[in-house]
């Protein structure tokens, strides 16, 4: 099962038999082997490489769960065991990212050396299949309610806040409505479900036509840039990462007075998964610093 993974992660069976320290012939007999098991071909050898058939693909789902389920269930087993180490993989929103993660972390760190954290990008919708197939134990990301496949669970952390965000030298860098942004170009940073796609709800809660939209732009560290160089863009940004991007100079905030959607960040997993104990600490000091951050916010 390691093996088809490493195969479909590196694209060839040499690459994913040196990965494994076996040799090719090796590792096609251990393939061939399942495949009798089976009674279905999984792989089709050809020039161009290896791919994978229907029974290939479907089989690559449960090993991709199954292997995920028996790393944890070693790590849940030491951790139980007084010996806290093993990985912990989450996936992160920017705003979390900037956020509480950091102060999360090195508590976290610091209780747990030698546990290790496997910390990547990533945004519901998106991120979704990885929490499915068990790569991830869990996300921390804004998802809609309505939204969420039946087979995941979300725990709400707190609401992110939205600015509008355009280049100083945009025409309408100093709009107070929505309307009056109604024809100018928009980079979105999310496909229409994600947080970063929060203006097409906007302009439909104000009756307004959908917005222009030219570039979907899924990277948070060239969106900025591109916002910047641009005298027609505008987009929306998790005003933490406005506030902490490294083109602030040459952007603002849109001062516009309609209520923007805040997308709410929570815990993603599967519903069916336990966490190990080590990430249900993780999860325990985020929620500790959501919670005071909410705190902090009302006190204000
Ligand atoms: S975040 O997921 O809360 O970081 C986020 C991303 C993008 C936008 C808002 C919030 C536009």
């Amino acid at each position: 099962m390691r093996a088809l993974i490493l195969i479909e992660e590196l694209g060839s069976l040499r690459a994913a038999a040196q990965a494994m320290n076996l040799t090719q012939p090796a590792l096609t007999a251990a393939i061939q082997q399942l495949e009798a098991e089976l009674k279905a071909p999984l792989l089709v050898r050809s020039r161009q490489g290896v791919t994978f058939t229907n029974f290939g693909q479907a089989f690559l789902r449960h090993a991709k769960l199954i292997v995920a389920q028996s790393r944890r269930a070693q790590d849940e087993i030491s951790q139980l065991r007084g010996h806290w180490e093993g990985t912990v993989r989450m996936a992160v929103s920017p705003a979390i990212g900037l956020g509480l993660l950091p102060m999360a972390l090195r508590q976290f760190t610091q209780q747990h050396p030698n546990v290790k954290v496997h910390c990547r990008d990533g945004l519901y919708p998106n991120i979704a299949p990885v929490i499915r197939d068990g790569t991830l134990d869990f996300a921390l990301t804004p998802v809609h309610r309505v939204d969420l496949e039946n087979d995941l669970v979300a725990e709400p952390l707190y609401s992110s806040e939205v600015v509008i965000v355009s280049g100083v030298s945009h025409p309408l860098s100093r709009a107070t409505r929505l309307r009056q942004l109604q024809d100018c170009d928009w980079v979105l940073s999310s496909p229409s479900r994600g947080p970063g796609a929060v203006i097409e709800e906007a302009f439909q809660k104000a009756g307004l036509n959908p917005p222009k939209v030219q570039m979907l732009c899924e990277s948070f560290l060239a969106l900025p840039a591109l916002v910047a160089s641009s005298e027609h863009w505008m987009t929306t940004l998790p005003r933490i990462l406005f506030e902490n991007c490294a083109f602030k100079e040459q952007l603002c905030i849109v001062p516009v007075e309609d209520s923007l959607p805040s997308p709410l960040i929570c815990t993603v997993r599967r519903h069916d998964l336990p966490l190990t104990p080590a990430a249900l600490q993780l999860v325990g000091w985020i929620q500790h610093y959501a919670l005071k951050r909410l705190a902090m916010k009302k006190s204000h």
